[in-house]
């Protein structure tokens, strides 16, 4: 080996170097050609190894020659490195340019069941009246849902509640009616309240009846109150939430815990009618029982059947629908 000859190398591997790198698209060429020329079998370390064959007095002048190779290959690759990325990346930025036009994607958003829907309303509407909330137990003593409502152990009228016992004293409240007592026994007259809440019976389920429903009592009890009273709030609720199209009947009906009392039926024309409420005024004998005066005070009382009223609103003609949780059902509101 001698001088010359590693000059001509240099240049021969010079020429290679600028015929293939004019030849590179993109950065996986480009660093397959570093690899070709700087690596560790490359072009550049074969060069350098043949060094070793030239005479001492040579070495130094053949080294240079190799390094400003080297340094040209080496600043080359950077450049073509920042070039090839800068494309890349407008290409890229091309490709994912964003569509403003497309339509967006859906997402499913919940809402609140139907019967909670209807319960709030309601709940407005006698908010607005001046009644309180109160709400009571749902598993509920013998006495606040029999005994102190005018219906002892062996009253025929506990027939029309048939019930979910848990023990001999305790059962599945069958009605709102209980929170009356415990409030009217919590506070003195007047009062003025609804409480919802869940109620449980022993009914068959059918089209108008589940185990497990919904009412919404109200109680107002204070001096001078009447029947027309008691008239009047019903019309004024049942115009707040139904509205036009709607008509109403009230018709004489029997509780034990009033006197006299009435049942109401509700029908959107021309549709059928469907019993939403007993109701009636408050027996003196309960009102003696938690401890008012029957002779200063007289009230009033209702219990609203909470899935009916989402019935008539809505259309359902089965209370079944509101409790298959069946989506098709449940989004239409
Ligand atoms: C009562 O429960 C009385 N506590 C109502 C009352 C309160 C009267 C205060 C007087 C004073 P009734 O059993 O009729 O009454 O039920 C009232 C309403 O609850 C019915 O009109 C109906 O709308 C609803 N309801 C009763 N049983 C069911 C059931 N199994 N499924 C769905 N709704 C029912």
């Amino acid at each position: 080996m001698t001088l010359d000859e590693v000059r001509r190398r240099v240049e021969a591997a010079r020429a290679e170097w600028a015929q293939a790198s004019v030849e590179v698209r993109d950065l996986a060429a480009l660093e397959a050609l570093r690899v070709r020329f700087l690596g560790r079998k490359g072009v550049l370390t074969r060069l350098f190894d043949g060094l070793r064959a030239l005479p001492p007095a040579e070495r130094a002048e053949a080294g240079k020659l190799l390094n400003v190779l080297k340094a040209e290959i080496t600043a080359a690759l950077q450049a073509r490195k920042g070039e090839l990325a800068a494309r890349a990346l407008a290409e890229q930025a091309a490709a994912e340019r964003y569509d403003f036009t497309l339509p967006g994607r859906w997402r499913p958003l919940g809402h609140l069941h139907p019967l909670t829907q209807v319960r709030r309303e309601i709940e407005e509407v006698f908010l607005r009246l001046g009644f309180d909330v109160a709400t009571g137990p749902e598993v509920e003593t013998d006495y606040y849902n029999f005994e102190a409502l005018a219906i002892p152990a062996d009253h025929p009228a506990r027939d029309d509640w048939d019930s979910f016992y848990i023990d001999d004293t305790r059962l599945l409240r069958t009605h709102t009616s209980p929170v009356q007592i415990r409030v009217m026994k919590s506070r003195k007259p007047p009062v003025r309240i609804i409480c919802p809440g869940r109620c449980y019976r022993r009914d068959n389920p059918d089209a108008t009846h589940s185990p497990v429903f919904h009412q919404v009592e109200l109680l107002w009890v204070e001096q001078g109150l009447t029947m027309a009273h008691l008239k009047w709030v019903i019309g004024e609720f049942v115009r707040a939430f139904f509205g036009p199209g709607y008509e109403m009947r009230i018709s004489a009906d029997f509780f034990p815990f009033t006197e006299p009392s009435a049942q109401v039926h509700i029908r959107k024309r021309p549709g059928k009618w469907l019993e939403i409420m007993g109701a009636g005024m408050v027996d003196p004998a309960v009102l003696s029982e938690v401890g008012y005066d029957p002779e200063e005070v007289t009230g009033f009382a209702f219990g609203l059947g909470v899935e009916r009223m989402a019935m008539l609103r809505y259309g359902v003609d089965d209370i079944r629908l509101f409790y298959q949780n069946d989506l098709r059902f449940l989004s239409q509101f």
